[in-house]
């Protein structure tokens, strides 16, 4: 019969906090026009922070995934790989749009908080099964968060459409989607260990994201 994967009943369990991470008053004010700019080019500014330190995590990613015996799910994190030099550049870009000078921004408490758990997640006794679920839910926090500030009804403003396509497009989400099938056919196969890791990094993942939003939309 059809089964619904592991990550989906997780989703479910933790409702609350997954609605909490995706539908952000942050983004919310996106979605609704009403966005502060100032918060927003502190989101900007932070978050290409963030890109820069996640290069060592997804890199570690798709080498576990080399060394897993299945590895069959390589195109899929190269991909991830091969898009964040675009994704450094797209940065520059919208900094230089902004006014935001990249060079003089300093990583604030909750991005620091980030850089730690990243740091833990690609230590090399970490499984891939850990490891490609934490990838997958850090990409569809954005994914959900984003998308939904392009669909039906949005007020977003213009000027903000580029960076709510960069992670709500369609081409995004298949992205995503694709990460997560392959979460749940190792979590299928994985150690019950492993599986209630894997559960707590998806918890952590969105309470860092929460306080990721949270430090973007008030000043500290
Ligand atoms: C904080 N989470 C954060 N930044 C991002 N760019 C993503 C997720 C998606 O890659």
């Amino acid at each position: 019969g059809v089964e619904a994967g592991t990550t989906a009943a997780w989703m479910e369990r933790h409702r609350q906090m997954y609605e909490r991470a995706t539908r952000h008053p942050f983004t919310v004010s996106i979605r609704d026009g009403t966005v502060d700019l100032s918060a927003f080019k502190r989101w900007l500014s932070q978050d290409y922070l963030f890109v820069r330190e996640s290069v060592t995590f997804i890199a570690s990613v798709l080498l576990k995934c080399c060394k897993h015996e299945d590895n069959s799910d390589m195109e899929v994190i190269l991909g991830g790989v091969a898009s964040i030099s675009d994704e450094l550049s797209w940065f520059k870009n919208e900094a230089a749009r902004w006014g935001v000078d990249l060079a003089s921004v300093s990583p604030l408490n909750s991005n620091l908080e980030y850089h730690r758990f990243l740091r833990s997640c690609t230590e090399p006794e970490i499984s891939y099964a850990v490891a490609i679920t934490t990838f997958w839910i850090i990409e569809t926090v954005y994914q959900d968060s984003f998308g939904f500030c392009i669909e039906e009804g949005n007020k977003t403003p213009p000027e903000l459409m580029g960076t709510c396509q960069r992670w709500g497009s369609a081409g995004f989400k298949q992205y995503c989607q694709s990460l997560q099938k392959i979460a749940d056919r190792c979590l299928a196969n994985a150690p019950a260990d492993a599986v209630k890791s894997a559960e707590e990094a998806f918890i952590r993942v969105l309470e860092l994201e929460i306080g990721f939003w949270e430090m973007s939309s008030s000043q500290s």
